[in-house]
């Protein structure tokens, strides 16, 4: 390393609280043993439909493709805390790797929550069984944000271990990493619990822009920390959840939490891997949430694909969007939207297959398996 370089990372380093990763190489760039840089995942279906290119079979995976709806992770998630598992390396990889075995789905997705940097920064936070995420104390005020304890690179060892172990099983198939969209994970950080309508982010936005700017960078660096410790330990793709942006108008959305959004990602675009974003109900916010800078954009149930490309102008690969309440209709109706969904997105420059939104506990994984055969059967052509 010359000492230029040496010296560009230390002070990188230091802005960041972290000490240099021996997994980034010297420029920056993702390690040349990278599942991504030594010929492993950079042409399979999934990266190869991800940067617009021509893939050899439909790639699909599902949101939430881990999780309740499978048995054998009922199983080993047996008497562990939710946010427990997600810091045990072996266990974690082997909840990522279930639905992969057991689907052939195109990539794992790495098994995590958003709410994860907050808990490895020592902020005080559970997942409640039957609620979601809930902070012993929630983030309201500029001394609220001020006292955010900050993220280090060195307490995300743990993820770093699981993403080691999980792609070391799943040979030429993509892991994706991902991370909580600033908004999204700051809703949680001001309501303290899971809620419907984010009013009290939405409040605080306009009512103390300041402490609403100062909230969402911490949450965008400590969202962009993770990520970029799943990308560096061996994820290929990487997506950010911004699950609730839905309920911001396009105004609020660009004047709020754009920035933000991009300021996560800023952490991760020199490692040349492909960015997904995906929210729900963000049919109004497709562009805005594309010039973020994204490869790929994620389209939830409530738009037709030929509708969202429109809008898009047919500048992005797309993602999605099988409504996730017909996995629990009638075979031949479920079929038929399949057949829909693919049509719609065939006009888009490239395209893979997912859900609207993540897959409900209780829809039968034999379910899921069927419509990864039917998406295999169909010629990419
Ligand atoms: O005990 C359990 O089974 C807890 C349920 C659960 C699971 C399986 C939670 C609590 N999180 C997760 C894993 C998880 N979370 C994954 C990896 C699994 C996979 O996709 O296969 C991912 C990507 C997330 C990300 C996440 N957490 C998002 C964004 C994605 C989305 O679904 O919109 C959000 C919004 C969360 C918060 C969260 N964590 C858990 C719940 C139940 C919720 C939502 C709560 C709410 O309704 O606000």
């Amino acid at each position: 390393m010359t000492a230029c370089r040496y010296l560009l990372r230390l002070i990188l380093g230091t802005i960041e609280g972290m000490t240099p990763s021996p997994a980034v190489s010297a420029a920056g760039t993702l390690a040349a043993d990278h599942p991504l840089m030594d010929g492993r995942t950079a042409d399979s279906p999934l990266i190869t439909a991800y940067r617009g290119g021509k893939p050899s079979r439909r790639p699909v995976w599902f949101m939430r493709q881990a999780g309740r709806s499978l048995p054998e992770y009922l199983k080993v998630r047996e008497g562990i805390a939710m946010l427990d598992s997600c810091l045990r390396p072996e266990l974690a990889s082997e909840i990522t790797l279930q639905p992969v075995r057991r689907h052939d789905v195109d990539a794992g997705i790495f098994f995590s929550d958003i709410v994860i940097p907050l808990k490895l920064a020592g902020v005080g936070v559970d997942i409640v069984p039957g609620v979601g995420p809930v902070l012993d104390k929630p983030v309201r005020t500029a001394a609220d944000v001020a006292a955010l304890p900050k993220l280090t690179w060195e307490a995300l060892e743990p993820i770093r271990e699981a993403v080691r172990l999980t792609v070391a099983e799943l040979g030429k198939t993509p892991l994706i990493g991902f991370a909580g969209a600033p908004f999204t994970l700051a809703a949680y950080m001001v309501e303290g619990k899971p809620s419907r309508d984010h009013l009290g982010p939405r409040t605080m936005m306009h009512a103390d822009p300041e402490t609403w700017n100062a909230l969402a960078n911490w949450a965008a660096d400590a969202s962009g920390l993770f990520l970029r410790a799943q990308l560096e330990a061996g994820a290929s793709a990487g997506q950010l959840f911004d699950s609730w942006a839905g309920s911001l108008g396009l105004a609020d959305y660009q004047r709020f939490v754009a920035a933000a959004s991009s300021r996560a990602l800023d952490h991760v675009r020199h490692l040349g891997a492909p960015l997904i974003h995906f929210g729900t109900g963000t049919s109004e916010l497709l562009v805005a949430m594309r010039d973020v800078g994204v490869d790929v954009v994620g389209v939830d149930y409530r738009l037709p694909l030929d509708e969202a490309n429109r809008r898009l102008g047919g500048s992005v690969p797309l993602q999605g969007n099988i409504d996730p309440a017909l996995l629990s209709a009638p075979w031949e109706v479920l079929e038929a939207h399949v057949r829909e969904v693919i049509a719609a997105g065939s006009g888009a420059p490239g395209h893979v297959l997912n859900l609207g939104h993540g897959v409900p506990p209780e829809t039968d994984p034999d379910v899921l398996t069927r419509v990864v055969k039917l998406i295999h059967s169909i010629s990419p052509e």
